[in-house]
C-alpha cells in the first residue's frame, strides 16, 4: 500500500495531520478521501486547486486511492497558467474546497470536497501515474511531469532511510502543496511512514517555532528567515532533524542555524523530474554547501562538455546525470522534450553543474542554463515570463534573468524595451495576474535596447 498510514494497523492512532489549524484523524482522512474516490473513479485525471488546506490533502489521497493521477493547480496561478494546466492535463474534474466552488475551471467540472463526508472506497487503484506535476522549462509553458506510484514509493522510502524517518516523527512545514517538496515529501511522506504532519499554512519562522515537531522541512528562504529570527531558531533545539532543499542553502545560514538550534541541517537535492536523489544523512556527516550522497537505488555521474566522463576529484565541474527508481516517467504529451533530457543509456540530464568528491559527496555549483531561475525555491522559466511580458501592448521586447538576492536566492529581473508609456509596477502586476504571483518580476528595468550577439540573441550573461 502506497500510504501505509491509512492501513488498518494505523487507523486508530489519533490525528494524522493538522493543516493550517484544521485537524484530521486517519479515519476522517480515509472516510472523506473514500467519498471523493468513489466520485472520481475511472476519470483520466483529477485537478486539485492546491491551497494549503485539508481539502487539498483529502483530494490528493482520493486520487491515490482511486488510481486517478492528481494534477495540483497552484492557487496563485493566473488565468493563463491555470487554463494551460487544466487543458494540457486533460483533467475533466477540478477538486476545490467549498469556499472555491465558484472558481473558473475552463471546461472541467468543479467537485467540492467535504471533509465531513465518510465513505469506504472499495475499488483498487488502477493507473500507474500518481501525479502530473507542472513545472517550468527554459522556454514555453510549463510541462506536466508524470510521476508514477512506484517512483513516489521508492523516493519516500529512500528518504525515510537517509533521515531515519519513522512513525514516531511529527513533520512540520508550511510549504506550498503543488510541488514535490510540499506535497509528495511533505504530505505523502508522513502518510507513508505513519507519522504525523503539522502544516503551518505559511512557512513563517514564528509558526515553525510554535509547532513542536521532530522533523522540519524548509526551502533556504524559510531557513534564512528562521535563522534571522534568533528566538525562533532556538525553539527548534528540541527537534530531531532540520532539512533544507529546493535551492542551495547558503553556508552562512547553515552555520547560523547550527549555532542557534544546535542542529546542523541536512541538505538534499532533487528535481520535479527525478524526485530527491541526493542527501546528507541523519547518521552521517552534514557538510555545509554539500548535498551529500546518492539515496538508495540512485546512481550519479558527471559528464563534461565533450560528453566524456569527469573525474570525481571534488574540483572538476560536469553536468550531473542521475538514474534511479524515483525518476519520472516523462513529460505528458512531450516526447520531444523528454528525449532532450534523457541519454541513450537511460540517464536523466539534470541541467545542474556539480562536482563530486573522492568521498562521494556532491556539491551543486549552479545551473547550466541562465534561463531557469530559482526564487524562494520556486522554479521559474525566463521564457515564460518574457512571453507574458510581450503580451502587454506597451512592451516591444523583454529579457528576463535571475539576479542574486539574500532572501530569495535569486529574484526575477526583467529588462524591457517599452513600446509605449508603462511603469515597472504595472508590468509586475500584469505578470502576477496572468502567470503565478511568485513568477512576477521583482524588478523591472526599462531600456532602449538589449545587448545581443551577432545572431541577434540576447546576451543574458551581460544582463545578469
Ligand atoms: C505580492 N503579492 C501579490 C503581488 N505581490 N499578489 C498579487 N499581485 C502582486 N503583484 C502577495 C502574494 O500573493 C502573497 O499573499 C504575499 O503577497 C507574499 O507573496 P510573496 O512576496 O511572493 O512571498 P515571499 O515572502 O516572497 O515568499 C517566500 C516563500 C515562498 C514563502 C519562501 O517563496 C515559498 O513558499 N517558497 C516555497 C517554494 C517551494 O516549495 N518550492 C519547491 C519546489 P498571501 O500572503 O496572501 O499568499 S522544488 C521541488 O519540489 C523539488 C523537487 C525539491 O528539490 O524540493
Ligand atoms: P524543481 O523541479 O522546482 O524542484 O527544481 C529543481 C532544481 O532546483 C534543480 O535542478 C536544482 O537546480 C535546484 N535544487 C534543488 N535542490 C537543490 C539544492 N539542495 N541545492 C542546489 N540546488 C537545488
Amino acid at each position: 500500500m502506497l500510504l501505509k498510514a491509512l492501513d488498518g494497523r494505523y487507523r486508530d492512532s489519533g490525528d494524522a495531520l493538522v493543516v493550517d489549524g484544521v485537524a484530521l484523524s486517519r479515519e476522517q482522512l480515509l472516510g472523506a478521501a473514500g467519498a471523493v474516490a468513489s466520485r472520481i473513479a475511472g476519470a483520466p485525471a483529477l485537478a486539485v486547486l492546491a491551497r494549503p488546506t485539508v481539502e487539498t490533502v483529502i483530494a490528493t489521497v482520493a486520487g491515490l486511492l482511486a488510481g486517478v493521477p492528481v494534477v495540483p493547480v497552484p492557487p496563485d496561478a493566473g488565468p493563463k497558467e491555470r487554463e494551460h494546466i487544466l487543458r494540457d492535463s486533460g483533467a475533466p474534474l477540478l477538486a476545490v474546497a467549498a469556499a472555491d466552488r465558484g472558481v473558473e475551471a475552463y471546461g472541467a467540472r468543479v467537485l467540492t470536497v467535504d471533509p465531513a463526508e465518510r465513505s469506504a472506497f472499495a475499488g483498487e487503484p488502477g493507473g500507474a501515474a500518481a501525479f502530473i506535476l507542472y513545472t517550468s522549462g527554459t522556454t514555453g509553458a510549463p510541462k506536466g511531469v508524470l510521476i508514477s506510484r512506484s517512483a513516489v514509493a521508492a523516493g519516500l522510502d529512500a528518504l525515510a532511510g537517509a533521515w531515519a524517518w519513522t512513525a514516531e516523527d511529527t513533520l512540520v512545514h508550511g510549504l506550498p502543496l503543488f510541488h514535490v517538496h510540499g506535497l509528495i515529501l511533505g504530505v505523502l511522506g508522513p502518510l507513508r511512514t505513519g507519522g504525523r504532519l503539522v502544516h503551518t499554512g505559511r512557512p513563517t519562522a514564528a509558526a515553525y517555532a510554535a509547532a513542536g515537531g521532530s522533523l522540519y522541512f524548509g526551502v533556504p528562504t524559510v531557513w534564512s528567515r528562521v535563522a534571522a529570527d534568533g528566538a525562533a531558531a532556538e525553539e527548534l533545539a528540541g527537534a530531531r532533524l532540520l532539512v533544507s532543499g529546493s535551492a542551495p542553502l547558503p553556508v552562512t545560514v547553515f552555520e547560523r542555524l547550527r549555532e542557534l538550534s544546535g542542529h546542523a541541517p541536512v541538505e538534499r537535492y532533487g528535481m520535479t523530474e527525478t524526485l530527491i536523489t541526493l542527501s546528507t544523512r541523519a547518521d552521517g556527516e552534514r557538510r555545509p554547501g554539500s548535498v551529500g550522497l546518492p539515496l538508495a537505488g540512485v546512481r550519479t555521474r558527471l559528464v563534461g562538455e565533450d560528453g566524456g566522463p569527469v573525474p570525481h576529484d571534488g574540483e572538476t565541474l560536469g553536468e550531473l546525470q542521475v538514474s534511479g527508481p524515483m525518476l519520472s516517467a516523462g513529460y505528458l504529451g512531450r516526447p520531444d522534450a523528454d528525449a532532450e533530457c534523457r541519454t541513450a543509456d537511460g540517464w536523466f540530464r539534470t541541467g545542474d553543474v556539480a562536482v563530486i568528491g573522492a568521498d562521494g559527496f556532491h556539491r551543486i555549483v549552479g545551473r547550466a542554463s541562465v534561463d531557469l531561475i530559482k526564487s524562494g525555491g520556486f522554479r521559474i522559466g525566463a521564457g515564460e515570463v518574457e512571453a507574458a511580458l510581450r503580451d502587454h501592448p506597451a512592451v516591444a521586447d523583454a529579457a528576463v534573468v535571475g539576479a542574486p538576492d539574500p532572501d530569495l536566492g535569486q529574484v526575477v529581473v526583467a529588462y524591457v524595451i517599452p513600446a509605449g508609456p508603462v511603469t515597472g509596477d504595472q508590468l509586475t502586476a500584469f505578470v502576477a495576474e496572468r502567470l503565478s504571483v511568485h513568477k512576477r518580476p521583482r524588478r523591472v528595468v526599462l531600456v532602449d535596447d538589449l545587448p545581443r550577439n551577432a545572431m541577434g540573441k540576447v546576451l543574458k550573461a551581460e544582463l545578469a
